[in-house]
């Protein structure tokens, strides 16, 4: 007998294109929320229903409903948008919702706290700018991220624009974002909507994309279903290794889900070889993906079913060549490189420190006034920051007065410029624990532990989760908190600085307390027993996990 699909697939297949009954949710004036099936039809359309979890008790005791709301994630392949667009966001997020702007670990923005009736106002807002946020959740391929790293502009431009070509193949072919956010009465043809990619079903869960520039892994190109690294010789792009099944989400007490870092399985030497490549990944994952059980239905998982080489197999006989062997390459770095830098093409970058992605206001006011000068473009980074780019030399002087007038450049430790939170409370409905709020509060009492030891400008990769979900990446981190309930963290140890190595669970449920008392001996140790040039995450590794 077969296994019962997940009540998830039959909203897909039933959904008429994503469209369910959103058109009828959204007029209902009765309740704040979707309908139940609806709830899972918005996110393709990237919407999420939240409700504010700080006032749930207060709401409860008047025995009124949650006070539901949504996230809104645009989709930004690349993560570069221009100045005009960040004005459009700026005033899109000060009309609509809370006003607050968060970059996300996928070099995107959300926006949250917006009421129902402000959902097609918002989409056609964005619409005008050029923005939208179709397929930026649900089961299907996701936002997809790219190495931001200034330096490398010579060729980010170029291998910028595979992100841009990946997110444009795999979209959904329904028009219902268009069909329910945007237009007024028009009906779009259903036979134009033929998906042979998603089909009626889409994907049996999410699916992530990320394209790395070694040698910078600021994306952590591991940690996604695909991952491509862009091989570069001589300042030529020669082609991509293609790596699979890498993921990282666990669940607390559920023994069969585990991190895995994606494998590579070749190298792919021309633009159409890599775009079918990547598509017929997409497609492996769709016909072999687990659809009962949605703990356990990423593709890393797949990948693990069928094998490595069993995955690769497929593949090549889907896409009809052979994969070409792998080729060198080496990451040296993961962080974003904060203030100035110049490019090859003569043109400056300036990286802003923005904390777990939250955009303070006076930060925003800052960004507001240099995208009215129209002098550089916006990049998200992957590790939640922001970078100016594209400014030429006569108009550096002008950021530079509006980053002094703002008092913007702020002296921050490296270990708060190498740490990342998700969001979780209070909007995220599966954290356990506090994150973005709390990790800023959490460093600051690291940083004198870390200046006893003489350590303050090690680079520790320190990163921070509410839930085991991993949306910070925690699981590749130096330094790795996990939330198990409130005020409780499962501390992970052992991961390298750079994303090539899983950390592991080093102390379970630790309160703050434990969690510095942790950081002084591991500290001490490390000074005193660390080789020359071994940085945190590997001596960790070597001292607690190796053999
Ligand atoms: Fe995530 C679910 C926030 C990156 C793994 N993630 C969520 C939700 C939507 C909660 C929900 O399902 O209702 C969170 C919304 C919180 C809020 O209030 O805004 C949420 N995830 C985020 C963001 C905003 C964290 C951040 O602070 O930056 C990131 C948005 C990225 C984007 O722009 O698309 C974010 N999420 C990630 C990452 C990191 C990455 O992709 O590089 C991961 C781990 C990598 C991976 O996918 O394995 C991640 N998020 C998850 C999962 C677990 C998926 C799984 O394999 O089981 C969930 C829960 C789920 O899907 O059921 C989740
Ligand atoms: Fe929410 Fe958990 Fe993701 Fe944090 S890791 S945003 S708590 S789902």
């Amino acid at each position: 007998m077969s296994e019962k699909l997940s009540a998830v697939e039959g909203i897909k297949t039933k959904s008429d294109g994503l469209r369910g009954t959103l058109k009828e949710s959204l007029k209902d004036n009765f309740t704040g929320n979707v309908r139940p099936d609806d709830e899972t039809l918005v996110k393709f359309h990237g919407m999420y229903v939240q409700d504010d979890r700080d006032r749930r008790a207060e709401r409860a005791a008047k025995k009124l409903d949650k006070l539901y709301s949504f996230m809104i994630r645009l989709r930004i392949p690349g993560g570069v948008i221009t100045a005009d667009q960040w004005i459009a966001l700026h005033n899109i997020s000060e009309e609509f919702g809370t006003g607050t702007l968060k970059i996300t670990t996928r070099q995107t923005v959300q926006l949250h706290g917006l009421l129902k009736h402000q959902l097609r106002p918002t989409i056609q807002s964005f619409n005008v700018a050029k923005l939208d946020s179709i397929a930026a959740c649900g089961d299907v391929n996701r936002n997809v991220i790219v190495s931001s790293h200034p330096q490398l502009s010579a060729l980010h431009q170029e291998v910028y624009q595979y992100a841009d070509k990946i997110s444009t193949l795999l979209l959904p072919k329904t028009q219902s974002y268009y069909e329910v956010f945007i237009d007024g009465e028009k009906i779009y043809e259903r036979s134009s909507e033929a998906d042979p990619l998603y089909e009626d079903r889409y994907l049996p869960r999410k699916f992530k994309i990320a394209i790395a520039i070694p040698p910078s892994n600021d994306v952590d190109v591991f940690t996604n279903d695909i991952g491509l690294i862009a091989i570069i010789e001589n300042n030529k792009l020669l082609g991509f290794n293609i790596a699979v099944g890498g993921g990282l989400a666990t669940t607390h007490g559920n023994p069969n889900t585990y991190s895995r870092l994606a494998s590579i399985i070749g190298f792919t030497d021309t633009e159409e070889k890599t775009l079918k490549a990547v598509y017929e990944i997409l497609t492996i994952q769709r016909d072999f993906g687990n659809r009962v059980d949605r703990k356990l239905s990423r593709m890393k998982y797949t990948v693990d079913k069928l094998t490595v080489e069993g995955f690769k197999k497929e593949l090549e006989s889907r896409i009809g060549f052979d994969l070409l062997p792998q080729k060198a390459f080496k990451f040296t770095e993961r962080s974003d490189r904060f203030g100035w830098e110049k490019s090859e093409t003569g043109k400056w970058y300036y990286t802003l420190f923005v904390e777990h992605g939250v955009v303070k206001p006076y930060q925003k006011q800052f960004l507001l006034e240099v995208a009215q000068e129209q002098i550089s473009n916006f990049i998200f980074s992957g590790n939640q920051n922001l970078i100016l780019g594209e400014v030429s030399e006569n108009d550096r002087p002008t950021i530079e007065t509006l980053l002094e007038k703002h008092a913007i450049a702020k002296d921050d430790s490296m270990l708060r410029k190498n740490s990342m939170a998700c969001v979780a409370l209070p909007t995220c409905p599966l954290a356990l624990a506090e994150a973005q709020r709390y990790l800023p509060e959490l460093v600051t009492k690291i940083e004198p532990v870390l200046e006893k030891y003489n350590l303050q400008n090690d680079e520790i990769v320190i990163r921070m989760t509410g839930c085991p979900n991993g949306c910070g990446r925690p699981y590749v981190a130096e330094l790795g908190f996990v939330g198990t309930g409130p005020g409780q963290y499962n501390f992970m140890l052992g991961g390298d600085r750079y994303g090539e190595r899983l950390n592991r669970l080093y102390k379970e449920k630790l309160t703050e307390k434990e969690i510095l008392q942790e950081a002084d001996y591991l500290f001490q140790r490390y000074t005193e027993q660390r080789y020359v040039g071994e940085t945190f995450g590997d001596f960790a590794f070597r001292t607690f996990f190796q053999n």
